[in-house]
């Protein structure tokens, strides 16, 4: 079995990705990576190694001395962080996909899962079931960030034979880790503050539809992608890969349907701006002809799953 690494593993993402990859691939065989000192308790089943995604010759000699063959690079800064550090998201989105992305085009990595998001769309994107292929003029630099990152990923697939896979996430909802500064983070703090104050101010107005998927649908479709033999990998930029979608308003009459008490009031902030440039719902028709792709949870079942697991 060769080494697996998920760089960027202390996140919302990363957390619940190595857990599914070592109960997978065996404990042993996937390293957790992170700029961070500590890392969560619950990633203490297995190795954890202190790494700088943009630190390339340390990325570098790691991957090399320990024959890491498959590296999930998700270090970045998400929508919001990054409106607030244009400069940096720039910096840490690009460089450290192009370190990991050279490293398999000299032959030391077989394969790489590098995530893209619903951000690479924009105001002129159509909006509802927005197509695999359709007009992409991003307005945010997390967003012109993701949509590079694709047409690298992409140019490095057809120039150089670099196995690259890639995912357009929407909005993640989870309970395991918490979200690390995105625009769709509303969907996930609700849960908290309905069960600690049973009342909760959107930071998105009302009626402003996103796309969005539970934590469990985004991590298996993360591993039947990579699972999935390289000829079904039509598109080597990202697949558009579609949850559930609501506003904030029906996400709260679902959470009133378990918690009648619970109360939301609205106080848009510069996030709206990010969200009222993004769709509304995705047309995931592509992954799932190409590779079988198919959600489990509907709106009902993340909230009920989600109410079921959040403690206050
Ligand atoms: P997160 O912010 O929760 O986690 C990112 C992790 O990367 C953190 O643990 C952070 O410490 C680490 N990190 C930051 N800089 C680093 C560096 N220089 N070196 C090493 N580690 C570093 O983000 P997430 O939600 O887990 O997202 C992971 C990836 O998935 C990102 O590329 C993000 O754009 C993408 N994505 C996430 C969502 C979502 O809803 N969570 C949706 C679409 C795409
Ligand atoms: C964000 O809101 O920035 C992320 C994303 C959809 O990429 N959750």
């Amino acid at each position: 079995m060769s080494k697996i690494l998920v760089l960027g593993s202390c996140g919302q993402i990363g957390t619940e990705l190595v857990l599914a990859l070592r109960q997978k691939f065996g404990n042993e065989n996937v390293v957790a990576a992170d700029l961070r000192d500590e890392y969560p308790d619950i990633l203490n089943n297995g190795a954890y190694v202190k790494l700088d995604a943009l630190d390339r010759p340390a990325v570098r000699s790691y991957i090399i001395d320990e024959q890491i063959k498959e590296v999930y690079l998700l270090a970045a800064l998400l929508s919001a962080k990054a409106e607030k550090n244009p400069d940096f998201a720039w910096k840490l989105n690009m460089e450290g996909l192009f370190t990991i992305l050279d490293l398999a085009k000299e032959g030391h990595i077989n394969k790489i899962f590098w995530p893209s998001s619903i951000a690479v769309f924009g105001p002129t994107t159509p909006a509802d079931y927005t197509p695999q292929h359709t007009i992409m003029e991003p307005s945010t630099v997390y967003g012109i960030s993701k949509q590079a990152g694709e047409r690298w990923c992409e140019y490095y697939h057809n120039k150089f034979g670099v196995d690259v896979r890639s995912i357009r996430y929407p909005g993640l909802i989870s309970y395991k880790s918490l979200p690390g500064g995105g625009t769709t983070d509303y969907a996930v703090e609700i849960f908290y503050k309905a069960k600690a104050e049973g009342k909760f101010t959107s930071f998105l107005s009302a009626g402003t539809t996103l796309p969005m998927m539970f934590m469990d649908d985004a991590i298996r479709g993360t591993l039947e992608l990579m699972a999935a033999p390289a000829e079904k990998i039509k598109i080597r930029s990202a697949y558009n890969l579609a949850g559930c979608s609501f506003t904030p308003a029906e996400l709260a009459d679902e959470i009133q349907q378990y918690l009648p008490e619970f109360e939301i009031d609205y106080a848009p902030d510069f996030r709206q701006a990010i969200a009222d440039s993004w769709p509304n719902s995705i047309d995931d028709s592509n992954a799932q002809k190409d590779w079988g792709w198919k959600a489990h949870f509907d709106t009902k079942a993340l909230v009920k799953v989600m109410l079921d697991n959040v403690t206050a």
